[in-house]
């Protein structure tokens, strides 16, 4: 395999709004962001994702973006981002964007020009479709729900909208598109970006007769998703943006992609794939529920099963990016640790049996200090756009207040986009003004400054995580090394190891989601722990090197090098 500059990366995801807020508007800005690279550097960080900073109506929270060209006013100006490019470079850190293509705002000029002239030029920068016996053209529903279509005032055509309908979608089949696409993407690489988070991407093929689908809801809507499933020939589309613009500057690219088709593993993140990297989803997919509100609890084997299916998939191929949680995702800590684990021990197993897979990491704002989903006692306080429509549509369809709720506190995208808890103190240190999504309040007791402290805490257990991957004795396996599932048997164990490509020692990570004590065999006396979130080292290292078994106390886990 070629070697490429991001392959021994370790990344980290902020949500600019709720990161941190340095002139007390309640919102997270780029001046946060600055003063926290320190931070993120002993972190262990090298490369930052920025969720959506652009100017932008904030509908769908900066997805719905109004001007490609600009920063949104709430998180600072294009002076304060240029420094933070050189900030970050000056230690050696990565800038990545998010580059949401997919729509564009309602409010972008493109959209409005296309609303005063729908027979025009800018009509044909999104999908001006004529609807059928007076109605829209298909019935797809969109992801945040209701259909995808609204109809373009006065006419009979409708414009298409897979998310919001104040995200209207950009038509890629047109070539002035594309090419203003391409140059929007060239000047932000030529500012010195180090390449993009690639949103909703897969979205961008469209099935151009709109064919409507057998209803699979209430509403006699059918997911939007189907015409995605379908329609063939996005792999042009990538290739043509690939060669236009990322490949010219060796960008790093991660795309968002859910739907994909079986066996395209290769042409998306293979060596010469349409992205460096696409995010893992597939943990995440699991509790999805029968309908969007609901979600399934976690069962450990197929979880387990699912993880190890997906390394072999992308073993040979090329990496996936892995992640635990993100900001449409529940926290990790609450999702996938059973209850007896949700404490720092849980979270700092989970981070183990995550971080060192075969991939290139990905943590979360607040997930390296074990930050948690957030229960809510009315819908309004909540602000999400899809977590509103997804309680409307549980209590349509019967759910109690609090049956709806619960659905709430378990799936929904604001349990990880309350603000970053950097201390006890006031808004636990995010903003001295109004922070404008309420704070979780287990702040007072889970925060950075508490956890700097604490030799014993998850963030500091975080450090030294991404600190052994990314240690000069360990880095190539760690990087390039096979993953290979390990006491598969053992019903509550989740263990593997990472063998280098060159024979070398192998490492073993083995973690013990159980309530009770579990003891492995080991194939060797000379085990050397290299990590391990149990206080009693020496105890560990006796028992292995006379009894060449290794005890792990439920929540335990270690990383040996064998
Ligand atoms: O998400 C795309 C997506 O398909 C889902 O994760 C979606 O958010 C979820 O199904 C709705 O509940 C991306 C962004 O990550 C998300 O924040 C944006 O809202 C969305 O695209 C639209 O840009």
């Amino acid at each position: 395999m070629k070697k490429k500059w991001w392959h021994d990366k370790v990344a980290y995801q902020i949500y600019p709004k709720s990161f941190l807020d340095t002139d007390g508007d309640g919102i997270g800005d780029l001046r946060g962001i600055i003063s926290k690279l320190d931070y993120l550097k002993e972190l262990g960080i090298d490369i930052i994702w920025l969720s959506p900073i652009y100017k932008s109506p904030f509908v769908d929270q900066g997805y719905d973006i109004s001007d490609y060209y600009k920063i949104a006013e709430e998180f600072g100006t294009m002076e304060e981002f240029d420094e933070l490019l050189a900030e970050a470079k000056k230690r050696e850190m990565y800038i990545v964007m998010d580059l949401v293509v997919n729509h564009c705002s309602d409010q972008h000029e493109w959209f409005r020009k296309a609303l005063a002239d729908p027979e025009g030029e800018y009509a044909d920068y999104f999908y001006f479709i004529k609807g059928k016996d007076g109605k829209a053209p298909s019935n797809y529903r969109s992801y945040f729900g209701g259909s995808a279509w609204e109809p373009v005032p006065g006419t009979d055509k409708y414009y298409l909208h897979m998310f919001a309908k104040e995200q209207p979608d950009l038509n890629w089949e047109n070539p002035r598109l594309r090419r203003e696409i391409y140059k929007m993407i060239n000047w932000w690489l030529e500012k010195g970006l180090a390449g993009f988070r690639i949103d909703a991407i897969i979205n961008i093929k469209k099935d151009l007769d709109f064919p409507s689908f057998e209803p699979d809801g209430p509403d006699g809507l059918a997911s939007c998703v189907k015409m995605v499933e379908e329609v063939q020939g996005v792999g042009e589309l990538l290739e043509d943006m690939k060669h236009e613009t990322f490949e010219k500057y060796d960008a790093f690219t991660v795309a968002e992609v859910f739907n994909m088709k079986d066996d395209e593993l290769r042409e998306f993140i293979g060596e010469d794939g349409h992205f460096s990297t696409m995010f893992d989803f597939s943990a995440h997919e699991l509790t999805y529920g029968e309908n969007r509100w609901e979600s399934r609890p976690i069962d450990f084997k197929e979880w387990r099963e699912t993880i190890f299916e997906s390394q072999k998939e992308t073993e040979g191929i090329g990496f996936k990016a892995n992640i635990i949680e993100n900001h449409d995702e529940p926290r990790g800590a609450s999702r996938f640790l059973p209850e007896y684990a949700q404490n720092e021990a849980g979270k700092k197993m989970l981070a183990t049996t995550s971080i060192l897979l075969r991939g290139i990491p990905f943590i979360y704002q607040g997930q390296e200090i074990g930050m948690t989903n957030c229960r809510r006692k009315d819908i309004s306080e909540y602000d999400d756009i899809s977590t509103i429509d997804q309680y409307n549509e549980a209590i349509n369809a019967g759910c109690t207040v609090e049956e709806a709720l619960e659905c709430c506190y378990k799936n929904s995208r604001d349990n990880a986009r309350t603000p970053m808890q950097w201390s006890a103190g006031k808004n636990a240190g995010f903003s001295a003004g109004t922070p404008w999504l309420a704070l979780n309040p287990n702040y007072t007791k889970i925060n950075v400054e508490e956890q700097e402290k604490r030799e014993d805490s998850v963030l500091s257990y975080y450090k030294k995580l991404t600190a052994l991957r990314k240690s000069p004795e360990y880095r190539e396996t760690f990087t390039y090394g096979k993953c290979v599932p390990k006491y598969e048997d053992e019903e509550e164990i989740f263990a593997y190891c990472r063998v280098p490509e060159d024979g070398g020692h192998q490492i073993l990570v083995a973690a013990n989601f159980g309530k009770e004590p579990h003891t492995l065999k080991l194939d060797s006396s000379g085990a050397e722990i290299l990590l391990t979130n149990t206080a009693d080292q020496a105890d560990m290292k006796k028992e292995i090197q006379k009894k060449q078994e290794l005890t792990l106390p439920s929540c335990g886990t270690a990383v040996l090098l064998l």
